[in-house]
């Protein structure tokens, strides 16, 4: 019997425990950093340097980060899955690479990724793990200075949206982790969930901005809930 089809969002709470800042926490990266001034790309031609130098920050933060319970416990949930033919949707607001690094082997980053650099001579994009600014040579073209982290700031249009429409509209339960559900378009999945019958879950810290919409609710740290929650699900097959 094939499993049913699951579309998981995960945001910031899901990497929170692993050290990476969550955004609108007290203690989140937008309470000391306004978007305007550093994730906009008005932001970034107004003062490169300075917008480099915030995502540089968050790069090495990020390679001396390592994956979770609950990321170990979303690349599981998708393994035994596809073991019996079902399909989990790992699609993330986040730009870290920590599913991936608990063995996740699809992830859909909607928002980009800090460990990769887009050229903005060639459009090409590259892993890069190192600092960006204006000496970094783009490794397809050759060309110097024209690198810009490769995350989709506000006002860009999200990456995957086909990809991710398609998905969310074939699944059967709408799973949210670790997210506050104040950024668009991620923030109106549950909406679209809902008008396609859809059971919907949030498993947060806390009722988020959108706890409301959703059918089921679960809440503590991700480390906790989600490694129960998917233990749970796993249990079903
Ligand atoms: C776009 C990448 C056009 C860079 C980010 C309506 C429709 C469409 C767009 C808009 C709209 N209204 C407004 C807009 C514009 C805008 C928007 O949404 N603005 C908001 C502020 C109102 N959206 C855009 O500009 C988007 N582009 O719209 O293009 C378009 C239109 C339609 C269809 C397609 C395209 C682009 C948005 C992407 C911006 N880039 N990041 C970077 O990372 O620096 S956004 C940023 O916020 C991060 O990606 C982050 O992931 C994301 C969402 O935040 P969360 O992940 O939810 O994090 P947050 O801190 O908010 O919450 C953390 C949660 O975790 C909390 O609830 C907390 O309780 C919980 N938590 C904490 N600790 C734990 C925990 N949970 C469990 N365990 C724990 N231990």
């Amino acid at each position: 019997m094939v499993p049913p089809s699951l579309f998981i969002l995960t945001g910031a709470g899901l990497s929170a425990e692993s050290g990476l800042g969550t955004f609108r926490d007290v203690d989140g990266l937008w309470t000391s950093f306004r978007v305007e001034d550093y994730a906009t790309s008005e932001a970034f031609a107004r003062d490169p340097l300075k917008v480099q130098g915030f995502y540089n920050a968050r790069r090495r933060n990020l390679m001396g980060a390592s994956p979770n319970a609950a990321h170990m416990a979303l690349a599981a949930l998708q393994k035994a899955w596809s073991a019996r033919g079902g399909r989990v949707t790992l699609c993330t607001q986040n730009v870290d690479d920590l599913l991936e690094m608990a063995g996740a082997a699809e992830v859909v980053h909607m928002h980009g990724e800090l460990k990769k650099a887009w050229c903005l001579s060639c459009d090409g994009r590259s892993a890069w793990e190192t600092d960006l600014g204006p000496g970094a040579v783009c490794p397809q073209c050759g060309k110097e200075g024209g690198l810009r982290p490769d995350v989709v700031w506000f006002g860009e249009f999200p990456y995957h949206m086909d990809l991710i429409t398609q998905r969310l509209e074939a699944a059967e339960l709408f799973v949210a982790i670790g997210t506050s559900g104040s950024v668009y378009p991620a923030a109106g999945f549950v909406r679209t969930a809902t008008a396609r019958g859809m059971p919907t879950m949030e498993i947060n810290l806390e009722p988020s901005d959108n706890a409301q919409a959703f059918s089921t609710r679960s809440y503590g740290p991700a480390t906790e809930t989600v490694p129960a929650w998917t233990k749970a699900m796993i249990g079903t097959l």
